[in-house]
């Protein structure tokens, strides 16, 4: 897809994202707008996935492992024709299926998510029976910068090495915050580059928010033939609305009716920057 289209789609999710949120006054916001970008050029540029195909074994896999930002997944899949947008008008209201973390009940989600360290060791496991059935699939998974706190990744990270899985891919949102403070405070990770090749990872950083630059490095995977991919992607918490950008009460803020408006005028000038831009 054309790169204009995706920053269209980028704002105009961000955009959703707040929009169901809002309504339903419950979600994780910050950390929405912080991998919205990831997700659009995964879904529209790189994934061979579809509601067409979804069934089909060798389509590719996508596993959510911060699954706490489901509200950018909502989006992203509805857009993709997985479900009507409209039923994201009950998320988080009672007998929705449309929960605040993933679940297989929603067509286009793979595997229920939420529980921190859960997603690389079931792709590493998806990625190890692809191999062995000789498919095509590439598989991948969006982990958080708080999450990678969690061992079961690194002993995810062993097997995927050990096992010379190079149709995986992990791409860190590296935002620098977790829940209650600060990556850097709660549990560093530098340096993490040299921590995950010395896992046999390849290993890149990307800005997580430039859609080309996204475009270009996972259409030209394995980063290293042999070894699976991590892709170490700078992102902003709270990207896309500038008071919430970084400020750490966005992680599951719910924005009032007048920051809401707020919000929506600042990506409508966002939109209409890009149109102009592009005429
Ligand atoms: C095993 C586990 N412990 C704690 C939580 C609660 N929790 C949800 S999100 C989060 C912070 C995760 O930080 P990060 O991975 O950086 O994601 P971000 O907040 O940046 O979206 C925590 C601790 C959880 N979902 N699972
Ligand atoms: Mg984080």
């Amino acid at each position: 897809m054309h790169i204009a289209e995706l920053k269209r789609k980028s704002i105009e999710s961000r955009k959703k994202i707040l929009k169901y949120i809002y309504n339903a006054k419950a979600g994780h916001t910050g950390g929405s707008l912080s991998i919205v970008d990831i997700l659009n050029v995964l879904y529209n540029d790189v994934m061979n996935i579809s509601p067409e195909n979804f069934n089909s074994k060798n389509k590719d896999v996508f596993i959510q492992s911060k699954g706490h930002s489901v509200e950018a997944l909502y989006v992203v899949l509805a857009d993709k024709g997985f479900f009507p947008e409209e039923d994201l008008l009950s998320l988080c209201q009672y007998n929705s299926p449309y929960i605040g973390h993933p679940t297989k009940s929603i067509p286009g989600i793979e595997q229920n998510t939420g529980g921190l360290g859960h997603g690389l060791p079931i792709c590493a496991g998806a990625a190890l029976a692809a191999k062995k059935d000789n498919s095509d699939a590439k598989v991948f998974t969006i982990l958080g910068d708080g999450e990678m706190a969690e061992g079961s990744n690194w002993e995810a990270m062993m097997f995927a090495s050990h096992y010379k899985l190079d149709n995986l891919c992990a791409i860190l949102d590296y935002n620098k915050l977790q829940i209650t403070a600060s990556n850097a405070d709660v549990m560093g990770l530098e340096p993490i580059d040299k921590k995950l090749e010395a896992f046999g990872w390849a290993v890149t950083h990307v800005d997580g928010h430039d859609l080309d630059e996204l475009s270009k490095t996972l259409n030209s995977l394995p980063l290293e033939n042999g070894k699976p991919s991590f892709i170490i992607a700078h992102t902003t918490k709270g990207k896309g609305v500038s008071y919430m950008e970084n400020v750490l009460k966005w992680h599951h803020g719910v924005p009032t009716e007048e920051q809401y408006n707020l919000a929506i005028a600042e990506l409508d000038l966002q939109l209409q920057e890009l149109e102009t831009v592009l005429k």
